[in-house]
Protein backbone atom coordinates (compact mmCIF):
# COMPACT_ATOMS: atom_id res chain seq x y z
CA UNK A 1 0.00 0.00 0.00
CA UNK A 2 1.29 3.81 -0.93
CA UNK A 3 -1.12 6.24 -0.16
CA UNK A 4 -0.30 9.40 0.79
CA UNK A 5 -2.46 12.44 2.60
CA UNK A 6 -1.59 15.84 2.51
CA UNK A 7 -2.80 17.88 5.43
CA UNK A 8 -1.90 21.17 7.34
CA UNK A 9 -1.97 19.65 10.47
CA UNK A 10 -0.74 16.02 11.84
CA UNK A 11 -1.13 14.78 15.42
CA UNK A 12 0.67 11.81 16.74
CA UNK A 13 -1.78 10.11 19.84
CA UNK A 14 -5.26 10.05 20.75
CA UNK A 15 -5.17 10.55 24.14
CA UNK A 16 -6.41 13.39 26.47
CA UNK A 17 -3.13 15.35 24.30
CA UNK A 18 -4.32 14.73 20.80
CA UNK A 19 -8.22 14.84 21.33
CA UNK A 20 -7.21 18.72 22.88
CA UNK A 21 -5.21 19.79 20.12
CA UNK A 22 -8.31 18.44 17.57
CA UNK A 23 -10.59 20.25 19.42
CA UNK A 24 -8.32 23.50 19.50
CA UNK A 25 -7.76 22.87 15.83
CA UNK A 26 -11.91 22.70 15.46
CA UNK A 27 -12.50 25.37 17.60
CA UNK A 28 -9.82 27.34 14.90
CA UNK A 29 -11.90 26.39 12.13
CA UNK A 30 -9.08 24.05 10.96
CA UNK A 31 -10.60 21.06 9.32
CA UNK A 32 -7.15 19.57 7.86
CA UNK A 33 -6.16 17.50 10.20
CA UNK A 34 -5.40 13.84 10.96
CA UNK A 35 -5.20 12.34 14.83
CA UNK A 36 -3.09 8.79 14.11
CA UNK A 37 -3.05 6.69 16.93
CA UNK A 38 -1.39 3.33 17.23
CA UNK A 39 -4.55 1.96 18.70
CA UNK A 40 -7.93 0.69 17.81
CA UNK A 41 -9.68 3.60 20.23
CA UNK A 42 -9.20 7.11 21.40
CA UNK A 43 -7.93 6.99 25.29
CA UNK A 44 -4.41 6.62 25.55
CA UNK A 45 -3.13 5.30 29.05
CA UNK A 46 -6.95 5.35 29.73
CA UNK A 47 -7.32 3.04 26.99
CA UNK A 48 -4.12 0.43 27.83
CA UNK A 49 -4.50 0.15 31.88
CA UNK A 50 -7.53 -2.02 32.85
CA UNK A 51 -6.60 -3.39 35.84
CA UNK A 52 -8.57 -4.08 38.23
CA UNK A 53 -9.15 -0.77 40.97
CA UNK A 54 -7.69 1.72 38.07
CA UNK A 55 -8.55 4.82 38.38
CA UNK A 56 -7.40 8.39 38.72
CA UNK A 57 -5.84 10.04 41.73
CA UNK A 58 -6.62 13.53 40.88
CA UNK A 59 -10.59 14.44 41.08
CA UNK A 60 -12.22 14.63 38.55
CA UNK A 61 -13.16 18.28 38.45
CA UNK A 62 -9.69 19.01 38.06
CA UNK A 63 -8.81 15.97 35.27
CA UNK A 64 -11.22 17.01 32.81
CA UNK A 65 -10.36 19.71 30.55
CA UNK A 66 -11.44 23.32 30.98
CA UNK A 67 -13.69 23.16 27.99
CA UNK A 68 -15.49 19.90 28.94
CA UNK A 69 -15.50 19.73 32.90
CA UNK A 70 -16.52 16.78 34.78
CA UNK A 71 -19.93 18.06 35.94
CA UNK A 72 -20.69 14.84 38.50
CA UNK A 73 -22.38 16.19 41.86
CA UNK A 74 -21.72 12.25 43.26
CA UNK A 75 -17.75 11.43 41.79
CA UNK A 76 -14.52 12.73 42.95
CA UNK A 77 -12.56 10.26 41.42
CA UNK A 78 -13.52 8.94 37.96
CA UNK A 79 -12.74 5.06 37.59
CA UNK A 80 -10.97 4.12 34.16
CA UNK A 81 -14.02 3.52 32.03
CA UNK A 82 -15.51 6.91 33.43
CA UNK A 83 -12.23 8.46 31.95
CA UNK A 84 -12.34 6.45 29.11
CA UNK A 85 -16.01 7.37 28.46
CA UNK A 86 -15.38 11.06 28.75
CA UNK A 87 -12.34 10.95 26.43
CA UNK A 88 -14.89 9.39 23.66
CA UNK A 89 -17.69 11.56 24.53
CA UNK A 90 -15.26 14.28 23.98
CA UNK A 91 -14.13 13.09 20.65
CA UNK A 92 -17.55 13.08 19.27
CA UNK A 93 -18.71 15.96 20.71
CA UNK A 94 -16.13 17.74 18.89
CA UNK A 95 -16.47 16.04 15.63
CA UNK A 96 -12.78 14.22 16.01
CA UNK A 97 -13.86 11.22 14.44
CA UNK A 98 -13.73 11.27 11.24
CA UNK A 99 -9.87 12.77 12.04
CA UNK A 100 -8.93 9.55 13.41
CA UNK A 101 -6.52 7.17 11.69
CA UNK A 102 -7.18 4.21 14.06
CA UNK A 103 -4.27 0.74 14.16
CA UNK A 104 -1.90 3.05 12.56
CA UNK A 105 1.55 3.25 14.16
CA UNK A 106 3.88 6.25 12.85
CA UNK A 107 7.34 4.81 11.80
CA UNK A 108 9.64 7.64 10.43
CA UNK A 109 8.89 11.41 10.31
CA UNK A 110 11.69 13.54 8.62
CA UNK A 111 11.60 17.18 7.90
CA UNK A 112 11.80 17.97 4.11
CA UNK A 113 13.68 20.81 3.59
CA UNK A 114 13.01 21.33 0.42
CA UNK A 115 9.12 22.21 1.01
CA UNK A 116 9.31 23.26 4.51
CA UNK A 117 7.04 20.36 5.84
CA UNK A 118 6.76 17.04 7.35
CA UNK A 119 6.40 13.49 6.27
CA UNK A 120 5.42 10.87 7.68
CA UNK A 121 5.42 7.33 7.37
CA UNK A 122 2.99 4.72 8.95
CA UNK A 123 3.53 0.69 9.81
CA UNK A 124 0.81 0.37 6.72
CA UNK A 125 2.69 2.10 4.63
CA UNK A 126 1.02 5.16 4.57
CA UNK A 127 2.50 8.41 3.57
CA UNK A 128 1.47 11.78 5.46
CA UNK A 129 2.41 15.30 4.43
CA UNK A 130 2.02 18.19 6.73
CA UNK A 131 2.51 21.54 7.60
CA UNK A 132 2.69 20.87 11.12
CA UNK A 133 3.20 17.93 13.48
CA UNK A 134 2.33 17.56 17.18
CA UNK A 135 3.59 14.44 19.31
CA UNK A 136 0.77 13.88 21.80
CA UNK A 137 2.27 10.25 22.67
CA UNK A 138 2.57 10.86 26.55
CA UNK A 139 5.40 9.69 28.67
CA UNK A 140 3.68 6.54 30.50
CA UNK A 141 3.14 4.32 27.65
CA UNK A 142 6.33 1.88 26.84
CA UNK A 143 5.84 -0.92 29.33
CA UNK A 144 8.91 -1.87 31.43
CA UNK A 145 9.47 -5.34 32.38
CA UNK A 146 12.76 -6.22 34.35
CA UNK A 147 14.73 -8.51 32.29
CA UNK A 148 15.37 -11.09 35.27
CA UNK A 149 17.03 -14.12 34.73
CA UNK A 150 14.49 -17.40 34.23
CA UNK A 151 12.13 -14.72 33.63
CA UNK A 152 10.86 -16.96 30.13
CA UNK A 153 11.22 -20.14 31.87
CA UNK A 154 7.94 -19.27 34.17
CA UNK A 155 4.76 -21.43 32.52
CA UNK A 156 2.25 -19.18 34.40
CA UNK A 157 0.31 -16.20 33.02
CA UNK A 158 2.72 -13.15 33.22
CA UNK A 159 1.55 -9.64 31.97
CA UNK A 160 2.23 -5.97 33.35
CA UNK A 161 0.00 -3.62 34.87
CA UNK A 162 -0.59 -2.16 31.59
CA UNK A 163 -1.85 -4.89 29.14
CA UNK A 164 -4.07 -6.98 31.76
CA UNK A 165 -4.93 -10.06 30.69
CA UNK A 166 -8.98 -10.41 31.64
CA UNK A 167 -8.73 -14.09 30.78
CA UNK A 168 -7.21 -14.70 33.89
CA UNK A 169 -8.86 -15.48 36.52
CA UNK A 170 -7.70 -14.71 40.23
CA UNK A 171 -9.79 -16.14 42.03
CA UNK A 172 -8.19 -19.26 44.22
CA UNK A 173 -4.77 -18.43 42.73
CA UNK A 174 -1.17 -17.27 43.95
CA UNK A 175 -0.37 -14.44 42.26
CA UNK A 176 3.09 -12.23 42.69
CA UNK A 177 3.07 -8.44 42.55
CA UNK A 178 6.24 -7.13 41.45
CA UNK A 179 6.46 -3.46 42.28
CA UNK A 180 5.06 -1.06 44.50
CA UNK A 181 3.88 2.13 42.71
CA UNK A 182 0.70 3.76 41.81
CA UNK A 183 -0.09 1.01 39.82
CA UNK A 184 0.17 -1.98 41.95
CA UNK A 185 -1.09 0.30 45.01
CA UNK A 186 -4.73 0.18 43.11
CA UNK A 187 -4.71 -2.98 42.06
CA UNK A 188 -3.62 -4.71 45.09
CA UNK A 189 -6.76 -4.24 47.01
CA UNK A 190 -8.97 -5.53 44.18
CA UNK A 191 -6.83 -8.55 43.46
CA UNK A 192 -6.26 -9.92 47.18
CA UNK A 193 -10.18 -9.61 47.71
CA UNK A 194 -10.14 -12.65 45.25
CA UNK A 195 -6.06 -14.56 44.86
CA UNK A 196 -5.63 -17.48 47.26
CA UNK A 197 -2.57 -15.58 48.11
CA UNK A 198 -0.71 -12.36 46.99
CA UNK A 199 2.62 -11.66 47.30
CA UNK A 200 4.31 -8.44 46.73
CA UNK A 201 7.82 -7.68 45.96
CA UNK A 202 9.08 -4.63 46.89
CA UNK A 203 12.36 -3.09 45.50
CA UNK A 204 12.15 0.14 47.35
CA UNK A 205 8.94 1.89 49.55
CA UNK A 206 6.93 4.44 48.34
CA UNK A 207 5.51 7.25 49.91
CA UNK A 208 1.94 7.21 50.46
CA UNK A 209 -1.13 9.47 50.79
CA UNK A 210 -4.46 8.91 51.60
CA UNK A 211 -7.23 9.67 49.03
CA UNK A 212 -10.57 10.55 50.26
CA UNK A 213 -13.45 8.62 48.84
CA UNK A 214 -14.25 8.50 45.12
CA UNK A 215 -17.83 9.28 45.81
CA UNK A 216 -18.60 12.79 47.53
CA UNK A 217 -20.56 12.48 50.44
CA UNK A 218 -24.11 13.73 51.05
CA UNK A 219 -23.50 17.30 52.19
CA UNK A 220 -20.86 17.94 49.45
CA UNK A 221 -23.37 16.93 46.68
CA UNK A 222 -26.01 19.40 48.11
CA UNK A 223 -23.47 21.74 47.91
CA UNK A 224 -22.19 21.32 44.54
CA UNK A 225 -25.66 21.18 43.39
CA UNK A 226 -25.55 24.69 43.67
CA UNK A 227 -24.57 27.42 40.39
CA UNK A 228 -21.34 27.98 40.31
CA UNK A 229 -20.30 25.36 42.66
CA UNK A 230 -18.01 22.41 40.46
CA UNK A 231 -15.99 26.05 38.85
CA UNK A 232 -15.07 26.87 42.52
CA UNK A 233 -14.39 23.53 43.59
CA UNK A 234 -12.08 23.28 39.87
CA UNK A 235 -10.51 26.69 41.19
CA UNK A 236 -10.03 25.06 44.45
CA UNK A 237 -8.13 22.38 43.48
CA UNK A 238 -6.03 23.69 41.03
CA UNK A 239 -4.63 26.33 43.45
CA UNK A 240 -4.88 23.75 46.58
CA UNK A 241 -2.80 21.43 44.04
CA UNK A 242 -0.04 23.86 44.10
CA UNK A 243 0.02 25.42 47.05
CA UNK A 244 0.26 22.92 48.80
CA UNK A 245 1.78 19.42 46.87
CA UNK A 246 4.26 21.03 44.47
CA UNK A 247 5.96 22.39 47.29
CA UNK A 248 7.12 19.38 48.43
CA UNK A 249 9.34 18.60 45.72
CA UNK A 250 11.61 21.44 47.16
CA UNK A 251 12.87 19.64 50.68
CA UNK A 252 12.72 21.35 53.68
CA UNK A 253 9.90 22.74 55.95
CA UNK A 254 7.55 22.92 52.76
CA UNK A 255 7.44 19.05 52.89
CA UNK A 256 7.13 18.44 56.53
CA UNK A 257 2.97 18.29 56.44
CA UNK A 258 2.74 15.70 53.95
CA UNK A 259 5.75 13.70 54.96
CA UNK A 260 4.10 14.04 58.40
CA UNK A 261 0.81 13.17 56.84
CA UNK A 262 1.88 10.06 55.00
CA UNK A 263 4.25 8.94 58.29
CA UNK A 264 0.80 8.96 60.38
CA UNK A 265 -1.34 7.05 57.17
CA UNK A 266 0.96 4.43 57.48
CA UNK A 267 0.94 4.52 61.66
CA UNK A 268 -2.87 3.98 61.27
CA UNK A 269 -2.87 1.43 58.61
CA UNK A 270 0.08 -0.53 59.87
CA UNK A 271 0.43 -1.87 63.11
CA UNK A 272 3.28 -4.42 62.77
CA UNK A 273 6.33 -2.82 63.59
CA UNK A 274 8.25 -4.87 61.10
CA UNK A 275 6.16 -4.15 58.15
CA UNK A 276 5.88 -0.30 59.21
CA UNK A 277 9.52 -0.28 59.31
CA UNK A 278 9.61 -2.37 55.68
CA UNK A 279 6.91 0.38 54.42
CA UNK A 280 8.99 3.70 55.52
CA UNK A 281 11.24 5.05 52.58
CA UNK A 282 14.59 6.46 53.62
CA UNK A 283 14.73 8.99 50.85
CA UNK A 284 12.41 12.61 50.99
CA UNK A 285 8.93 12.88 50.09
CA UNK A 286 8.31 13.98 46.57
CA UNK A 287 12.01 12.01 45.07
CA UNK A 288 9.65 9.72 43.05
CA UNK A 289 5.93 10.43 42.59
CA UNK A 290 3.89 9.83 45.91
CA UNK A 291 1.21 7.05 45.70
CA UNK A 292 -2.30 8.39 46.57
CA UNK A 293 -3.94 5.43 48.21
CA UNK A 294 -6.16 4.63 51.29
CA UNK A 295 -6.08 0.86 50.79
CA UNK A 296 -2.50 -0.23 50.05
CA UNK A 297 -1.12 -0.21 53.54
CA UNK A 298 -3.93 -1.99 55.04
CA UNK A 299 -4.18 -4.45 52.36
CA UNK A 300 -0.52 -5.35 53.06
CA UNK A 301 -1.47 -6.40 56.53
CA UNK A 302 -4.05 -8.95 55.28
CA UNK A 303 -3.47 -13.14 55.87
CA UNK A 304 -3.46 -13.94 52.43
CA UNK A 305 -1.20 -11.11 51.20
CA UNK A 306 2.78 -10.97 52.07
CA UNK A 307 5.09 -8.02 51.27
CA UNK A 308 8.76 -9.37 50.44
CA UNK A 309 11.53 -7.29 50.53
CA UNK A 310 14.64 -9.22 49.37
CA UNK A 311 15.29 -8.83 46.12
CA UNK A 312 14.21 -11.13 43.18
CA UNK A 313 16.79 -13.66 42.55
CA UNK A 314 15.32 -15.63 39.57
CA UNK A 315 12.18 -16.71 38.22
CA UNK A 316 11.41 -20.40 37.74
CA UNK A 317 8.93 -22.38 36.18
CA UNK A 318 5.94 -22.07 38.87
CA UNK A 319 7.38 -19.23 41.10
CA UNK A 320 9.95 -16.43 42.29
CA UNK A 321 13.24 -17.01 44.02
CA UNK A 322 14.94 -14.40 46.20
CA UNK A 323 18.45 -13.55 47.02
CA UNK A 324 17.72 -15.07 50.43
CA UNK A 325 17.11 -18.70 48.24
CA UNK A 326 13.27 -18.62 49.46
CA UNK A 327 11.02 -19.79 46.79
CA UNK A 328 7.50 -18.50 46.63
CA UNK A 329 5.07 -20.54 43.93
CA UNK A 330 2.83 -18.31 41.97
CA UNK A 331 0.50 -19.13 39.48
CA UNK A 332 0.24 -15.74 37.83
CA UNK A 333 3.17 -12.98 37.71
CA UNK A 334 1.59 -9.29 37.38
CA UNK A 335 4.41 -6.94 36.52
CA UNK A 336 3.58 -3.56 37.93
CA UNK A 337 6.82 -2.74 36.98
CA UNK A 338 6.11 0.94 35.07
CA UNK A 339 7.12 2.03 32.42
CA UNK A 340 9.93 3.30 30.15
CA UNK A 341 8.99 7.10 30.78
CA UNK A 342 12.60 8.53 29.48
CA UNK A 343 12.47 7.38 26.32
CA UNK A 344 10.30 10.20 24.32
CA UNK A 345 8.81 9.26 21.46
CA UNK A 346 11.19 6.24 20.88
CA UNK A 347 10.75 3.99 18.66
CA UNK A 348 10.31 6.20 15.72
CA UNK A 349 12.94 7.69 14.03
CA UNK A 350 12.49 11.32 13.57
CA UNK A 351 14.59 13.57 11.35
CA UNK A 352 14.62 17.19 11.75
CA UNK A 353 16.92 20.15 9.48
CA UNK A 354 19.62 18.57 7.56
CA UNK A 355 18.88 15.27 8.72
CA UNK A 356 19.71 15.57 12.51
CA UNK A 357 17.87 12.81 14.35
CA UNK A 358 15.89 14.02 17.55
CA UNK A 359 17.81 10.28 19.26
CA UNK A 360 20.95 11.30 18.93
CA UNK A 361 20.28 14.84 20.09
CA UNK A 362 18.53 13.60 23.09
CA UNK A 363 21.33 10.85 23.83
CA UNK A 364 21.81 12.06 27.27
CA UNK A 365 18.08 12.79 27.88
CA UNK A 366 15.16 14.53 26.29
CA UNK A 367 15.06 18.43 26.84
CA UNK A 368 12.30 20.34 25.23
CA UNK A 369 11.67 24.59 25.47
CA UNK A 370 8.47 24.16 27.77
CA UNK A 371 8.63 20.75 26.79
CA UNK A 372 7.03 20.97 23.48
CA UNK A 373 9.78 22.32 20.77
CA UNK A 374 13.28 21.57 20.29
CA UNK A 375 15.47 23.37 17.98
CA UNK A 376 16.40 22.39 14.54
CA UNK A 377 13.05 20.50 14.25
CA UNK A 378 10.86 23.07 12.78
CA UNK A 379 6.93 23.23 13.23
CA UNK A 380 7.55 20.30 15.28
CA UNK A 381 5.97 20.51 18.49
CA UNK A 382 5.34 18.02 21.80
CA UNK A 383 2.18 17.76 24.26
CA UNK A 384 3.81 16.58 27.57
CA UNK A 385 6.92 16.66 26.50
CA UNK A 386 10.07 16.48 28.70
CA UNK A 387 9.51 18.16 32.01
CA UNK A 388 6.25 18.97 31.53
CA UNK A 389 4.80 16.34 34.04
CA UNK A 390 3.04 18.12 36.80
CA UNK A 391 3.46 15.23 39.37
CA UNK A 392 1.59 17.57 41.67
CA UNK A 393 -1.71 18.33 39.75
CA UNK A 394 -3.68 17.94 36.89
CA UNK A 395 -2.40 17.05 33.72
CA UNK A 396 -4.70 17.37 30.97
CA UNK A 397 -4.43 20.84 32.57
CA UNK A 398 -0.83 21.64 31.50
CA UNK A 399 -1.60 19.93 28.06
CA UNK A 400 -4.36 21.97 27.66
CA UNK A 401 -1.29 25.36 28.63
CA UNK A 402 0.68 22.96 25.19
CA UNK A 403 -2.14 23.17 23.00
CA UNK A 404 -3.05 26.88 23.50
CA UNK A 405 0.60 27.98 23.30
CA UNK A 406 0.90 25.92 19.75
CA UNK A 407 -1.89 27.05 18.59
CA UNK A 408 -1.06 30.53 19.00
CA UNK A 409 2.29 29.42 17.49
CA UNK A 410 0.25 28.61 14.63
CA UNK A 411 -1.30 31.54 14.26
CA UNK A 412 1.98 33.32 13.91
CA UNK A 413 3.57 31.50 11.71
CA UNK A 414 0.55 31.68 9.42
CA UNK A 415 0.04 35.97 10.06
CA UNK A 416 3.60 36.14 9.18
CA UNK A 417 3.79 34.26 5.35
CA UNK A 418 6.52 32.08 7.34
CA UNK A 419 6.77 28.22 5.87
CA UNK A 420 8.02 27.04 9.21
CA UNK A 421 9.10 28.07 12.68
CA UNK A 422 11.57 26.74 15.25
CA UNK A 423 12.82 27.76 18.74
CA UNK A 424 15.74 29.39 18.54
CA UNK A 425 19.20 28.47 20.08
CA UNK A 426 19.09 31.42 22.34
CA UNK A 427 15.62 30.37 23.68
CA UNK A 428 16.41 26.84 24.81
CA UNK A 429 19.76 28.36 26.35
CA UNK A 430 17.72 30.66 28.49
CA UNK A 431 15.39 27.94 29.03
CA UNK A 432 17.60 25.27 29.91
CA UNK A 433 19.32 27.15 32.72
CA UNK A 434 16.29 28.33 33.99
CA UNK A 435 14.93 24.98 34.21
CA UNK A 436 18.32 23.63 35.36
CA UNK A 437 18.29 26.07 38.47
CA UNK A 438 14.47 24.87 39.24
CA UNK A 439 15.74 21.16 39.11
CA UNK A 440 18.43 21.88 41.60
CA UNK A 441 16.13 23.06 43.91
CA UNK A 442 14.13 19.83 43.89
CA UNK A 443 14.64 16.50 45.65
CA UNK A 444 14.97 14.95 42.18
CA UNK A 445 18.94 15.06 41.94
CA UNK A 446 19.60 13.68 44.66
CA UNK A 447 16.94 10.97 44.78
CA UNK A 448 17.81 7.33 43.61
CA UNK A 449 16.38 5.46 39.99
CA UNK A 450 12.90 6.42 38.95
CA UNK A 451 10.28 7.06 36.22
CA UNK A 452 11.53 10.77 36.52
CA UNK A 453 14.95 10.36 35.10
CA UNK A 454 17.17 9.02 32.30
CA UNK A 455 19.45 6.35 32.79
CA UNK A 456 22.20 8.64 32.52
CA UNK A 457 20.87 10.68 35.29
CA UNK A 458 19.46 14.08 34.19
CA UNK A 459 15.66 14.70 35.07
CA UNK A 460 13.93 14.67 31.97
CA UNK A 461 10.48 14.28 32.67
CA UNK A 462 8.85 16.48 35.86
CA UNK A 463 7.79 19.84 35.66
CA UNK A 464 9.97 21.59 38.57
CA UNK A 465 7.91 24.49 39.89
CA UNK A 466 3.98 25.05 40.02
CA UNK A 467 0.83 24.79 37.78
CA UNK A 468 0.85 28.94 37.91
CA UNK A 469 4.95 29.12 37.03
CA UNK A 470 3.70 27.14 33.42
CA UNK A 471 1.27 29.01 32.83
CA UNK A 472 2.89 32.23 33.46
CA UNK A 473 6.06 30.79 30.54
CA UNK A 474 3.81 29.53 28.34
CA UNK A 475 1.53 32.82 28.51
CA UNK A 476 4.76 35.18 26.27
CA UNK A 477 3.86 35.60 22.51
CA UNK A 478 5.87 32.80 20.32
CA UNK A 479 7.63 35.47 18.73
CA UNK A 480 9.72 35.73 22.23
CA UNK A 481 11.39 32.40 21.34
CA UNK A 482 10.50 31.44 18.03
CA UNK A 483 11.87 32.01 14.68
CA UNK A 484 10.62 31.49 11.05
CA UNK A 485 12.64 29.47 9.13
CA UNK A 486 12.07 29.29 4.95
CA UNK A 487 12.49 26.52 3.11
CA UNK A 488 15.81 25.06 1.84
CA UNK A 489 17.00 27.12 5.25
CA UNK A 490 19.86 25.39 6.46
CA UNK A 491 19.38 27.87 9.82
CA UNK A 492 16.95 29.89 11.43
CA UNK A 493 16.82 33.65 9.86
CA UNK A 494 18.24 36.06 12.33
CA UNK A 495 16.44 35.71 15.63
CA UNK A 496 14.39 38.03 17.15
CA UNK A 497 14.94 39.78 20.09
CA UNK A 498 13.80 37.47 23.04
CA UNK A 499 10.85 39.86 25.23
CA UNK A 500 10.22 39.51 28.38
CA UNK A 501 6.03 40.65 28.53
CA UNK A 502 5.28 40.45 24.98
CA UNK A 503 1.74 41.22 24.06
CA UNK A 504 -0.67 38.59 25.60
CA UNK A 505 -3.54 36.03 23.75
CA UNK A 506 -6.68 35.19 24.90
CA UNK A 507 -5.78 31.66 24.85
CA UNK A 508 -2.51 31.54 27.24
CA UNK A 509 -4.47 33.45 29.86
CA UNK A 510 -4.24 31.99 32.96
CA UNK A 511 -7.46 30.12 34.14
CA UNK A 512 -7.56 27.11 36.87
CA UNK A 513 -7.50 24.49 33.84
O1 LIG B 1 5.10 2.50 37.91
P1 LIG B 1 6.24 3.07 38.88
P2 LIG B 1 3.52 2.55 38.08
N1 LIG B 1 12.47 -5.50 40.68
O2 LIG B 1 7.41 3.34 38.01
C1 LIG B 1 9.35 -1.53 40.76
C2 LIG B 1 1.00 7.01 36.78
N2 LIG B 1 -0.17 6.37 37.29
O3 LIG B 1 2.93 1.87 36.89
O4 LIG B 1 10.81 2.09 43.17
C3 LIG B 1 11.56 -5.13 41.59
O5 LIG B 1 5.74 4.14 39.75
C4 LIG B 1 9.76 -0.14 41.17
O6 LIG B 1 10.67 -0.21 42.24
P3 LIG B 1 11.67 1.04 42.53
C5 LIG B 1 1.70 7.75 37.93
O7 LIG B 1 2.21 8.96 37.48
C6 LIG B 1 -1.20 7.20 37.54
O8 LIG B 1 3.11 2.08 39.39
O9 LIG B 1 12.19 1.46 41.18
N3 LIG B 1 10.79 -4.05 41.46
C7 LIG B 1 8.39 0.44 41.54
O10 LIG B 1 7.99 0.04 42.81
C8 LIG B 1 2.77 6.78 38.30
O11 LIG B 1 3.86 7.37 38.96
C9 LIG B 1 -2.33 6.68 38.06
O12 LIG B 1 12.71 0.48 43.41
C10 LIG B 1 10.96 -3.31 40.36
C11 LIG B 1 7.48 -0.21 40.51
O13 LIG B 1 8.16 -1.34 39.99
C12 LIG B 1 3.13 6.22 36.96
O14 LIG B 1 1.89 6.06 36.29
C13 LIG B 1 -2.43 5.33 38.35
C14 LIG B 1 11.90 -3.64 39.38
C15 LIG B 1 7.19 0.71 39.34
O15 LIG B 1 6.51 1.84 39.82
C16 LIG B 1 3.81 4.89 36.99
O16 LIG B 1 3.21 4.08 37.98
C17 LIG B 1 -1.36 4.50 38.08
C18 LIG B 1 12.67 -4.79 39.57
N4 LIG B 1 13.61 -5.15 38.70
C19 LIG B 1 -0.22 5.03 37.55
N5 LIG B 1 11.82 -2.70 38.40
C20 LIG B 1 -3.45 7.65 38.31
O17 LIG B 1 -4.27 7.39 39.15
C21 LIG B 1 10.89 -1.83 38.79
N6 LIG B 1 10.37 -2.19 39.97
C22 LIG B 1 -3.49 8.94 37.54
Amino acid sequence: MDKQLDLKVVIVGGGFGGLGMGVALKKAGIDSFAIVEKGGDVGGVWRENTYPGCSCDVPSHLYSFSFAPYRSAKTRYPSQERILAYLRGVADTYDLLPHLRLHTTVVEASYREDIARWELTTGTGEHIVADLLVFAVGQLHRRYVPDIPGREDFTGAAFHSAHWDHRQNLRGRDVAVVGTGSSAGQLLPKIAADARTVTVYQRTPHWVLPKPAAEFGAISRWVLRMPGAHRLYRQALYYGADIALAPIVHRGWSARPAHWLARIHLRRHVSDPALRAALTPDYPIGSKRIVFDSRFHSTLGRENVELVTDPIARITRNGIETGDGTHRRADVIVWATGFRASEFLTPMTVRGRGGRLLREQWSDGAEAFLGLAVPGFPNAFLIAGPNSFNPAGSNPGMKERQIAYIMACLRWRDAIGAPAIEVSGDAMRQYRQWLERAIAKTVWPAAGASWYKHEKGRVTNPWPASARTFARMLHHHPAAAFVPVAANDAAPVTPLPIHRHPPTHDEATPTAS
